[in-house]
């Protein structure tokens, strides 16, 4: 049976004969170029740099040797100023400034960004010219600031996106996975009732070492060991004990977000609770809603670092109700759907993680693989700092869930924006024609995609071929 999956994995790629071409074509090649923007001049005293989304400027930044930046962050996000192999500040808060001295740096051009995940891709990357013939940075200047960082390599970039789209492809046949990484999160917890009646969870907040992508190892911010969280999952009415251990450094408390709780057990310290101190332990109980919501659980005191870092997981009470023989848009919704997995895709864009779909950026992230007949339900949940376009090749995308609420009128949709709090619960049902290896990712490209080739909020829908009939599907 082993052999015969791996069959028809292989199949599926042999059927594709241009496999990677079609993850290529999957979306459209952003070229990294320089922006000439103006130049700064350099005169006596630190030269002033702006940063703010998604910008350094000015992008071409003179300085004479031996000299010094203010770099100020205008921007609403937190942000830094490195020379790639060089000095570089400490991230900046929003308001505020540093100071960057060059002293070490010899006369020579050198690149800057902001080491931020995903902030260079989005385009604060810049220039810094240190002795060079610069005060005054002629109109010429903008045609040798493009010759000293070079024009980009688009050769280079091209060889990327084939290595890296192969060898996501490689790991998927060979083990199922995307490039295989320490970790994994949303581990279903379903709880089950103890003598007394209650269904006891159990967390543990705990800051760990965790493999975003292939041998990129951050500090995360985790429940139970996991980024993201264990998806809890219990049913309307149930009893539940939820304790949680704070083994972190900073005060916890666990927000329900999008379930209904008595108000003291909504989460919010020091307002409905008293925060729950370093080695604290603490116990919510409540009685589910009586009702079906799709909720997520992240902590309320501090999460502009815990949740961003990783402390995030699906709460779910109940299943989520399906249109069911309705039709949408003239397409008749089967009287039962063969629902085989419910699949948390939790987006996050900031903190140590970055752009991540569950935890993983691209190439870690674990590709889905949904059979012709199968459905696939598909929660997103965003614990981010933006909004995201997912966007699904070919296959429509029936969208059933907002937050808690069931839609009374489904609709389908081959990308669906995300914004930082929101749920949506989406339908995949491929149809025999829509076999194949079908890109999966956010559609802001610099979220998708770098000089590298493929990155961060990219996986892929595998939906293998039909064998021929009379042949076992298993
Ligand atoms: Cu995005």
């Amino acid at each position: 049976m082993a052999r015969d999956q791996d069959r028809t994995v292989l199949s599926v790629f042999g059927a594709l004969t241009a496999v990677t071409a079609f993850l290529i074509a999957a979306i459209a090649v952003v070229a990294i170029a320089n922006k000439d923007g103006s130049s700064s001049s350099s005169s006596s005293g630190p030269v002033a740099v702006s940063l703010s989304e998604y910008k350094i400027n000015p992008s071409t930044i003179n300085v004479p040797v031996g000299g010094s930046l203010t770099v100020t962050n205008a921007g609403t996000m937190p942000h830094n100023l490195s020379v790639t192999g060089g000095p570089a500040t400490p991230d900046i808060a929003a308001g505020k400034s540093a100071t960057l001295d060059l002293a070490s740096l010899k006369e020579g051009t050198y690149e800057v960004t902001c080491t931020i995940p995903g902030h260079a891709a989005a385009g604060m990357k810049g220039t810094l010219v240190v002795g060079g013939s610069s005060s005054g940075s002629s109109s010429s200047g903008s045609s040798s600031a493009h010759s000293s960082t070079g024009t980009p390599d688009y050769q280079a970039m091209d060889d990327a996106m084939i290595a890296g789209a192969d060898a996501y492809l490689a790991a998927f046949t060979k083990y199922g996975t995307g490039v295989p990484t320490k970790g994994t999160g949303n581990v279903l917890l379903e709880p089950v009732a103890g003598p007394d009646g209650y269904k006891q969870i159990n967390l543990e907040a705990s800051i760990i070492d965790w493999e975003v992508e292939p041998g990129k190892v951050v500090k995360a911010w985790s429940y139970n060991g996991q980024v993201p969280g264990p998806a809890i999952k219990v049913q309307p009415n149930d009893k539940l004990r939820i304790t949680l251990k704070n083994n972190t450094p900073m005060g916890q408390d666990i927000h329900w977000h999008g379930i209904s709780t008595p108000f003291g057990q909504d989460g919010v310290s020091p307002i409905t609770q008293p925060m729950i101190q370093p080695g604290e332990s603490y116990t919510y109980e409540f009685t589910a809603p009586a009702y079906h919501e799709m909720g997520m659980y992240h902590p309320h005191n501090g999460g502009d670092i815990s949740v961003v870092n990783g402390m995030y997981g699906q709460f779910q009470v109940g299943d989520v109700p399906l249109p069911t023989g309705k039709t949408v848009s003239g397409f008749k919704q089967p009287d039962k759907y063969n629902v085989t997995q419910a699949i948390p895709m939790v987006l996050n864009d900031a903190g140590n993680l970055g752009l991540t779909l569950n935890g993983k950026a691209f190439p870690a992230t674990q590709p889905i693989v949904a059979k012709v007949g199968e459905t696939l339900q598909v929660t997103y949940h965003n614990e981010g700092l933006m909004c995201h376009p997912m966007h699904l090749h070919r296959i429509k995308q029936l969208v059933v869930e907002k937050d808690d609420w069931p839609l009374d009128s489904p609709y389908f949709v081959d990308t669906l924006t995300i914004c930082p709090g929101e749920r949506y619960t989406v339908l995949i049902t491929p149809t025999p024609d829509e076999v194949g290896i079908w890109a999966y990712h956010c559609h802001i490209l610099t979220h998708a995609e770098t000089e590298k080739g493929l990155a961060y909020m990219v996986t892929a829908l595998v939906v293998p071929p039909v064998p021929p009939a009379g042949k076992s599907a298993t």
